[in-house]
């Protein structure tokens, strides 16, 4: 297991919890990856279909609002996916840094976890490399954290 990651047992019970999962489709190719790893964590924990809501959102700065929209619902938790890939302007850091700000703040602000599945690499290489390559599978520890979280929010 790769360092930093959760083992199955950490992961705990998601039988009676609900999450919203929200899915950049910039860079699809990657975040389909994260998406896919995100659920078969969610159901594999014990989560039920319909206790997990997809919503796509056209690039990873959308994931701000939708997070927002998510939080006001019934839920245990919900995942933020995305993949910002390096270009040759500035906008990468604008974007990534606005990003992992807002949901933090959103963190802070509010009682329900967003966690943070929002890949931040050089090239596609790196990325591929961490939805399920030789660098583990962010969309996976998103999923695990969020149910860490639910547990943790449900049980204090
Ligand atoms: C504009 C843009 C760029 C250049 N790169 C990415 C990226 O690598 N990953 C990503 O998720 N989104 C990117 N976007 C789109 C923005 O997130 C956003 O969707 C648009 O600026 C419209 O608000």
């Amino acid at each position: 297991m790769r360092k930093g990651s959760l083992n199955n047992q950490e992961t705990g019970d998601a039988r009676e919890l609900a999450f919203t999962v929200v899915a950049a489709r910039w860079n699809a190719e990657i975040t389909e990856k994260l998406l896919d790893g995100a659920l078969s964590v969610l159901h594999a924990a014990g989560a039920r279909k319909g206790a997990v809501r997809i919503l796509r959102v056209p690039g990873s700065f959308e994931l701000i609002s939708a997070c927002r929209l998510a939080v006001r619902r019934k839920v245990s938790a919900v995942v933020a996916l995305g993949c910002l890939l390096r270009g040759e302007t500035p906008h990468f850091e604008i974007l990534a840094h606005s990003v992992a700000a807002a949901i933090a703040n959103l963190n802070a602000a509010q009682n329900v976890p967003i966690t943070f599945g929002v890949l931040t690499c050089e090239n596609r290489r790196q990325a591929l490399e961490r939805c399920g390559g030789k660098s583990g599978h962010a969309g996976r520890e998103a999923a695990q954290a969020a149910i860490a979280m639910a547990r943790l929010r449900k049980d204090s």
